[in-house]
């Protein structure tokens, strides 16, 4: 797979195209929807882990990747080979972003002084290559669930010396963030939840996590990193119960331990489908709290239940995602949409890189056609203002405004015959707005 050298950076082909050919179909970076280019409204990211390092395997079948560094045997050689690979592939791609963790761009050594040098000598190479292409991290974090200390957690680890490794290695990996001038910082507690409620100490291990995030508050004021911190939500997987449950649950842990100032959410679709959510309800959950930070874009496949990480390709859910993006007027104060998937294992070669990331390009951007044309419209915004109208005047105001008592409720509704209660919900009518977004992506998409 040395084709990535040969394959010419992705164009905008638009609809006449065959659809064989790499190219864009919506996805064009300086188009202006909605006041803004698509780029800035998008800021996709490519995920290390997923694009670079993942040889496919599932819990059933071995890896069938094939990379061009895979002939490398030492460890250090191949790390760095791979940097040039990872950006030769972003500006191929034509995407201003990418994200990572700690233990994705340098292999460990046998202790934490040792794995800090190999990881510093591969920054040295990315810290070059921002600079030569000015292509730079949406976010870092730093892996605290892969390596076999954290079998049992890392900041929820019941055990002191696993905790303290996790602190030192956290401490390296928010140094690297303001080296390389990542936007975000990204904690997703991946094992940060438990197996079973017998052996654990709830209050404990969420005491513990709250610490050692208020210990990585104070290190960035100390360092002088103004990254933007995100908490990453996910149900379960591998734990049988994640902490970060979901974006609500995460709210409500991050106002208890006074950490919500300091925090904001970076929601995945696929962990929103795990909770049992879709990707719209999570960023609503957010906007309305006030803590979008920023967005993990894949989906999930309704027939498998674990974490499968596909490309975006639903325009549903895209047009919902983007549709909430356009009322917020942003992704987040520094967010992007930051592919977290991974092609199938039938699509092993870097043509197939290329592939996923276009389906999910192009999809969040007619996505964001579809919203663009919706919000200029106001067809929900006119739907949701009536829905709510009757609380704008009458006994809904006098709740709202909080004047009113159980005694003034009985007192209205006493009397009021049940077919006059039925008769003002006359608006609710969700089997036609569903086919209206339908029109809306066939309308919109068919005329583009
Ligand atoms: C795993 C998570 C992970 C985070 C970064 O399910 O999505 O990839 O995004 O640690
Ligand atoms: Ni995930
Ligand atoms: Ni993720």
């Amino acid at each position: 797979m040395s084709d990535l050298w040969n394959i010419e950076p992705i164009p905008f082909v638009g609809k006449t195209s065959p659809q064989q050919g790499l190219g864009f179909r919506y996805y064009q970076p300086d188009r202006v929807v909605a006041g803004k280019p698509m780029k800035d409204w998008l800021r996709f990211a490519v995920a290390y882990w997923h694009t670079f390092d993942q040889r496919l395997v599932d819990p059933f079948g071995e890896g069938t990747a094939q990379r061009p560094y895979d002939h490398f045997t030492d460890p250090m050689d191949l790390a760095l080979a791979k940097v040039d690979y990872t950006f030769e592939f972003y500006r191929k791609l034509g995407v201003g972003y990418f994200c990572f963790h700690d233990r994705d761009l340098a292999p460990e050594g046998d202790t934490l002084r040792e794995t800090n040098a190999n990881l510093d000598r591969v920054v040295d190479r990315v810290a070059e290559l921002q600079a030569e292409t000015g292509i730079t991290p949406l976010w870092n974090t730093s892996s605290l669930f892969t390596n076999a200390r954290f079998l049992s957690g890392a900041a929820t680890s019941p055990f002191a010396e696993v905790f303290a490794y996790a602190g030192g290695q956290l401490k390296h990996s928010l140094e690297i963030a303001k080296r390389l001038g990542s936007e975000n910082y990204v904690f997703w507690g991946g094992r940060e939840g438990y197996e079973n409620l017998w052996n654990t100490d709830l209050r404990r291990e969420q005491d513990h996590m709250a610490r050692f995030l208020h210990m990585a508050v104070d290190y960035a004021q100390e360092i002088g990193l103004d990254a933007q911190f995100l908490i990453e939500p996910k149900p379960k997987e591998p734990t049988s119960h994640q902490y970060d449950f979901d974006a609500a649950t995460t709210i409500a842990f991050l106002k208890t331990y006074g950490l919500d100032g300091d925090f904001k959410l970076n929601l995945e679709g696929n962990h929103a489908n795990l909770a049992g959510h879709t990707y719209q309800h999570e960023v609503r959950v957010a906007r309305v709290a006030g803590m979008l930070g920023s967005l993990d874009a894949n989906q999930g496949d309704k027939l498998i239940g674990w974490d499968i990480d596909e490309f975006p390709s639903d325009l549903y859910e895209t047009t919902s995602v983007m549709w909430e993006i356009l009322d917020e007027g942003r992704i987040g104060p520094h967010g992007g949409l930051n592919f977290d998937a991974k092609p199938r294992r039938t699509s092993f070669t870097a043509e197939d890189l290329f592939r996923g990331h276009i389906v999910g390009m192009d999809s969040y951007a007619a996505g964001l056609l579809v919203a663009a044309q919706m919000h200029e419209d106001g067809f929900i915004e006119d739907l949701v203002a009536e829905r709510y109208g009757s609380f704008d005047q009458g006994v809904g105001a006098s709740v709202e405004d909080g004047t009113a008592t159980l005694a003034d409720l009985e007192a209205h509704a006493l009397d009021v015959p049940q077919a006059d209660i039925l008769a003002s919900t006359r608006s609710d009518h969700l089997e036609s707005v569903k086919a209206t977004i339908n029109n809306y992506i066939v309308d919109t998409l068919g005329r583009d």
